[in-house]
């Protein structure tokens, strides 16, 4: 399958949402289960991923429980080369553009470039911009947190996005933020450019979600969603509900 293919004609009809599983907050076998009931629950795709404490072995390990239990696309959600596992099918292939550090604009790219290509990992180009208040991510990665009111610098980011070639822009206020970027900030971009944008980090109602797809984000993220609420399949079921009525 080609994720990015999949993505994109996905994208030309309805809005599309993807659940990131974090492989360092819950068993393989958990993940597993967690994969089959989103996809029961009519998520488009699986992000795999996390900021901290993720090794190969806890990747390949959980990857291939989530393989065995659904068909749904598995995309890695890179924080670094020990993110990288043969068993995926996609990876994004991403620059943190406001990290403060080449480790995260340019070097950890730079190592996981050859082993993907020798995996066969489909790359699928995005740029990832950090919003305030950016959580772990924000903190990991060296963010210059782009503020939530300054539209002006999102939309230049964006942009300069775009214009070096990126194929997907990512708008993240982080894992567990208590609130998502904001409809305007997500407006204001999706009008300026021609990419696919992805906006993830603190959804957690069908309401919310239907906002921010409303306001222009193609693809909707959700990940804490799951570790923290016994009845997550139904939330996602109502929030893939909620985009998916989205009139084009
Ligand atoms: C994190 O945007 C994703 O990169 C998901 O955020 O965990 O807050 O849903 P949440």
């Amino acid at each position: 399958m080609n994720v990015e293919k999949y993505l994109i004609e996905k994208i030309k009809n309805e809005k599309v949402h993807l659940t990131l599983i974090d492989p360092a907050k819950q068993s393989p076998e958990k993940a597993g289960e967690i994969a089959k009931n989103i996809e029961k629950s009519g998520s488009d795709g699986i992000m795999i991923g996390g900021s901290t404490n993720i090794t190969n072995e806890l990747m390949d390990n959980t990857i291939l429980k989530i393989k065995e239990n659904s068909s749904l696309p598995v995309i890695i959600f890179p924080s670094g080369v020990s993110s990288i596992s043969k068993h995926a099918d996609a990876i994004f292939f991403m620059s943190m553009l406001n990290s403060s550090s080449r480790e995260f604009l340019i070097e950890h790219q730079v190592m996981a470039s050859k082993p993907i290509k020798d995996m066969k990992i489909e790359p699928i180009s995005m740029a990832y911009l950090v919003v305030e208040p950016g959580m772990t991510v924000g903190k990991v990665g060296r963010a210059i947190l782009i503020k939530r009111d300054d539209t002006r610098t999102a939309i230049s980011y964006a942009l300069a996005a775009q214009f070096l070639g990126f194929h997907f822009v990512y708008l993240e206020a982080g894992s567990g933020a208590p609130d998502p970027v904001s409809e305007e900030m997500v407006k204001a971009v999706k009008s300026e450019i021609d990419i696919p944008l992805i906006v993830g980090g603190g959804i957690r109602t069908p309401e919310k979600a239907k906002s921010i797809a409303n306001s222009g984000a193609d693809i909707i993220v959700t990940g804490t969603l799951v570790e923290k609420h016994q009845n997550y399949a139904e939330i996602i079921e109502l929030i893939v509900k909620s985009i998916k009525n989205i009139k084009y």
